[in-house]
C-alpha cells in the first residue's frame, strides 16, 4: 500500500503479550488463542493470561538472556480497541516479522507471510469489531534449506516482530500504489501510475508539486488505473544536493503526500553515472543491527546512528547487506544524500532447482521493489549473494529473476554479487555468465585473508567477462579486534589491528589494477553479532571485520578507508 498520511494510521507498537514455545505446542493447541480464564479457580494452562511482555518493534533475542540464539515460536498478542468508521477500509500492516508470521484476529485466521525483511498486510475490514480486538501472531525464525535466505548465513538470526505494525484507516476507494519517478535515462520527465482500489475506480486524479506550481490532472479507467507523464525542471536529487520535493496525490476520495526525489542512475559504456556525470561509489557495507545494541536496527535512531558513521567515513552510498533494511534505513539515507543498494536475501546456499524457492524469490522481489520505488536514494537493486554457479538451475533462476526485476523497474541499475572468480598467478578471472545480464559486475574478494596474496598487488592483472561493463568490488576486507597489537610481528598477526591495516593498504594498491573500477565497499562499518564466529579470544561470536568495533571505536584500517575517500573527492 502506498504511503498513507498520519492522521489514518493507529500504531500498535509497544509491549505484546509472549509466550515463548520451544516445544511447538501452541500450534495443535490453538483454541487457547482467545481462551483466558473467567475465575481465579478455573484451571486453564494454554493462555497468554499472565504472561510476560515483549517489544515491538523488536527482535526477541537481544530482549531476554535466555532468547539470544533461539530459534523457533514466539507467540505475540496484543489487544486494541477500534472503531472503524462507516465506510472506510481497514488494514494492518507490518513492517517485517522474521521469518514465518501466522496471523489471527479474534481468534481466526488472517493469513500468514514467509520471508523476514518485507512488509505484508492484511485487510481486516468486516472483520475488526467495533470495541476491543485480540490480534495474535505466531512468529517462528527457524531456518530452513528451502528458506530466502537458506539454512547457512554469516549473521544472528534475529527473530520475531522486528518492524513497525500499524492500522491503516483508508476511503472505501483508496490510492493502493503509485510510481513516481524519472522516466529512463531522462532528466526532466517523469512516468508512473496511480492504482486505485475500491469501488469507484474511475476518477479524477490531481498530481501537485507545490514547489515547482506543478499541476498534472489525469482520469483513472475502470480498472482503477493511471499512467503519468509530464515533465518539470527539477532540482536533481545528488549526493550533494539531496532535494526532496512535497508531492501530493489526489483522487476524488483520498489523498496521498509523499515526499519525492527525482535523478537519473545509468550505465553508459564503462561507467555509472549520475544524473549524466560519471560517479564513483564510495561504499560500505551494514548490516541491521545496532552495534551498540547488539539489536536488530529499526528505529531512525538506529539509522541515523549506522548512517552517520558511513557519512563520517566519506560514504556516498551504503550497500544494505544482506537483505532489505528498514524504511527508516532507507529514508534517513535517501534525505542525507546516500545512495542506497538493497538487497535479496539470496545469499549463499540456495535451492535454486526447488520451483517453490524460486516461486519464494519473485514474491520477495515484489515487494522489495514495491515498497521503495518511490525512494530515489535507492539507485541499486542486488538480487543475490554469493549463489555457487555450480548449483542447479542457479544461472537460469538468476538470470530470470534479473528479468523480473528490470521489469518492474527500469530506473534502477541491477546487479549480482559473486565471489566465485578465479585468482591464480595474480591474475583474476572474472568469468560468470551472470554478469551478462547485469548492468554492472560487483565481485567479493577477501585477498589477503580467506585467499594469500599471489603477487604484488599493484600488479594484479585482470580477465573481464564482459570487459566494456562498469566493475564494483563489493567486499574486502579482514578482521581485527579493537586493540590487539602485539609490537614488532603485528603485521604478520591476524586478528591485530596492523594486520588488518595491511589487508587495506594492500588492496588500495590492488584498487589501481581494476578495469572500469566504478567503486569500493569495505566488508564492513562496524563488528557485527555472528553465532558463526567462535574464535574464543578474538571473536565470541562477533564477525570482526568492521572498521568499527561494536563500541564505536576507529580501528586502524577506518584511517586508510577514510583517507582513500577524501582523494576520491
Ligand atoms: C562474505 C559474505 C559476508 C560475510 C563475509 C565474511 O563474502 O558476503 O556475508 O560475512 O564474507 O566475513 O566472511
Amino acid at each position: 500500500m502506498a504511503n498513507a498520511l498520519p492522521a489514518q494510521t493507529t500504531s500498535l507498537n509497544g509491549a505484546w503479550k509472549a509466550l515463548v514455545d520451544p516445544a511447538g505446542v501452541g500450534d495443535w493447541r490453538q483454541v487457547w488463542l482467545e481462551d483466558k480464564p473467567q475465575h481465579k479457580t478455573d484451571f486453564f494452562e494454554y493462555s497468554f493470561t499472565g504472561a510476560p511482555v515483549l517489544k515491538v518493534p523488536g527482535d526477541f533475542n537481544s530482549q531476554r538472556c535466555e532468547l539470544t540464539y533461539y530459534e523457533g515460536t514466539v507467540w505475540y498478542k496484543k489487544q486494541f480497541n477500534y472503531t472503524l468508521q462507516h465506510g472506510k477500509r481497514l488494514f494492518l500492516h507490518f513492517g517485517a516479522v522474521n521469518y514465518a508470521a501466522d496471523v489471527y484476529l479474534n481468534g481466526s485466521k488472517l493469513g500468514s507471510h514467509e520471508g523476514g525483511f518485507t512488509p505484508f498486510q492484511f485487510e481486516i475490514t468486516g472483520k475488526v469489531k467495533a470495541g476491543a480486538n485480540a490480534l495474535v501472531v505466531k512468529v517462528n525464525n527457524i531456518r530452513h534449506t528451502d528458506g530466502l535466505p537458506g539454512y547457512g548465513y554469516d549473521w544472528l538470526n534475529y527473530g520475531g516482530i522486528s518492524r513497525d505494525v500499524e492500522l491503516t484507516e483508508r476511503a472505501g476507494t483508496y490510492i493502493e500504489d503509485y510510481s513516481i519517478q524519472l522516466k529512463k535515462d531522462g532528466l526532466h520527465t517523469v512516468a508512473g501510475r496511480v492504482q486505485l482500489n475500491g469501488i469507484q475506480p474511475a476518477q479524477h486524479i490531481t498530481i501537485r508539486i507545490p514547489e515547482l506550481n506543478l499541476v498534472y490532472k489525469t482520469q483513472t479507467d475502470e480498472k482503477g488505473m493511471a499512467g503519468i507523464e509530464f515533465s518539470a525542471a527539477f532540482t536533481l536529487w545528488s549526493p550533494e544536493m539531496p532535494k526532496l520535493y512535497k508531492v501530493v496525490i489526489e483522487s476524488e476520495t483520498d489523498t496521498v503526500v509523499a515526499r519525492v526525489g527525482f535523478r537519473c542512475i545509468e550505465v553508459k559504456g564503462n561507467k555509472i553515472l549520475l544524473n549524466g556525470k560519471p560517479v564513483f561509489l564510495k561504499a560500505v557495507n551494514i548490516h541491521e543491527e545496532n552495534p551498540y545494541k547488539g539489536a536488530r536496527a529499526w528505529s531512525k535512531q538506529d539509522a541515523d546512528l549506522l548512517l552517520n558513521a558511513a557519512k563520517e567515513l566519506g560514504c556516498n552510498l551504503v550497500r544494505l547487506a544482506h537483505y532489505p533494511h528498514n524504511e527508516n534505513m532507507v529514508k534517513e539515507a535517501e534525505k542525507m544524500g546516500l545512495m542506497v543498494w538493497s538487497e535479496l536475501p539470496i545469499y549463499q546456499h540456495i535451492q535454486f532447482a526447488d520451483s517453490a524457492v524460486r516461486a519464494k524469490m519473485g514474491t520477495m522481489l515484489e515487494e522489495m521493489v514495491r515498497r521503495d520505488k518511490n525512494r530515489c536514494g535507492v539507485v541499486i537493486w542486488s538480487l543475490s549473494n554469493e549463489t555457487y554457479p555450480g548449483t542447479p538451475n542457479r544461472t537460469e533462476a538468476l538470470v530470470a529473476l534479473t528479468q523480473q526485476c528490470r521489469a518492474l523497474d527500469s530506473t534502477r541499475l541491477i546487479t549480482h554479487v559473486t565471489n566465485t572468480q578465479r585468482y591464480q598467478n595474480n591474475t583474476f578471472d572474472v568469468w560468470d555468465p551472470l554478469y551478462q545480464s547485469c548492468d554492472f559486475i560487483s565481485l567479493n574478494e577477501y585477498i589477503g585473508w580467506y585467499v594469500p596474496w599471489q603477487g604484488k598487488p599493484a600488479d594484479t592483472k585482470w580477465k573481464l567477462v564482459c570487459p566494456e561493463k562498469p566493475v564494483f568490488i563489493s567486499e574486502f576486507g579482514g578482521e581485527a579486534l579493537y586493540g590487539s597489537h602485539y609490537g614488532k610481528t603485528d603485521e604478520a598477526a591476524y586478528f591485530t589491528e596492523a594486520y588488518q591495516a595491511k589487508i587495506y593498504t594492500d588492496q588500495l594498491q590492488l584498487f589501481n589494477t581494476v578495469p572500469n573500477l566504478c567503486g569500493v565497499c569495505p566488508w564492513l562499518l562496524f563488528d557485527y553479532r555472528s553465532p558463526a564466529r567462535m574464535n574464543p579470544v578474538y571473536q565470541q561470536g562477533y564477525n570482526r571485520k568492521g572498521l568499527l568495533s561494536d563500541k564505536g571505536e576507529k580501528k586502524r584500517a577506518w584511517y586508510l578507508m577514510h583517507a582513500y575517500y577524501q582523494q576520491k573527492k
